[in-house]
């Protein structure tokens, strides 16, 4: 990103040197409809852009960097929004399934955080009793194995090395753009 706003700076200054042309940059968040720009395999869900694997189940660490292939990360659920959004994503698209989320206790036992963002789990969307690190053997948070009363899918502490597919994120897009006079 940085490399990017640099080259930006460049061909800008560049512009107005040579042309002697009054230039003007913008950086806007999200990206203008009008533009066209697809943003596949990541749909628009709210305010963020998500992948949902819905073939290949993987177990959590491969599911982390299947999603950091794409440039993305597993889901965090920063917001009590971001949870009910992607729920009724799920819900409206009919798609039943269990998903690996960044939740994981691996750094600190017993203390659920996203592990993508380094922030404790302080949402109350798990499933009654959850997490209970069954067999002393759970340290990864899966969505959906079961729903709440509304059919809201939930979190599960689960074995990692369970196969699961998986929801990934990306950072909101910002788009740049100049004007040349
Ligand atoms: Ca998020
Ligand atoms: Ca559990």
């Amino acid at each position: 990103m940085v490399i990017t706003y640099f080259v930006l700076s460049a061909l800008i200054g560049l512009l107005s040197l040579v042309g002697g042309y009054e230039v003007v940059p913008t950086i806007e968040d999200g990206i203008p409809d009008h533009l066209n720009f697809t943003t596949a395999p990541f749909v628009k869900i709210g305010h963020g852009y998500y992948y949902i694997e819905i073939n290949a189940p993987k177990n959590w660490f491969d599911a982390s960097e299947s999603c950091h292939r794409l440039g993305a990360k597993l889901i965090s659920f920063e917001t009590i929004q971001e949870w009910d959004l992607i729920n009724r994503y799920l819900l409206r698209n009919q798609i039943y399934d269990i998903y690996w989320t960044s939740g994981a206790d691996l750094a600190h036992l017993g203390k659920h955080g996203w592990f993508e963002t380094g922030n404790p789990i302080t949402l109350q969307i798990w499933y009654p009793g959850e997490p209970n690190n069954q067999n002393g053997n759970e340290h990864c948070d899966e969505l959906g194995y079961r729903g709440s009363s509304d059919n809201y899918n939930v979190l599960n502490d689960r074995p990692c090395e369970y196969t699961r597919r998986y929801i990934c994120e990306r950072s909101y897009p910002k788009t740049a753009s100049f004007i040349i006079w």
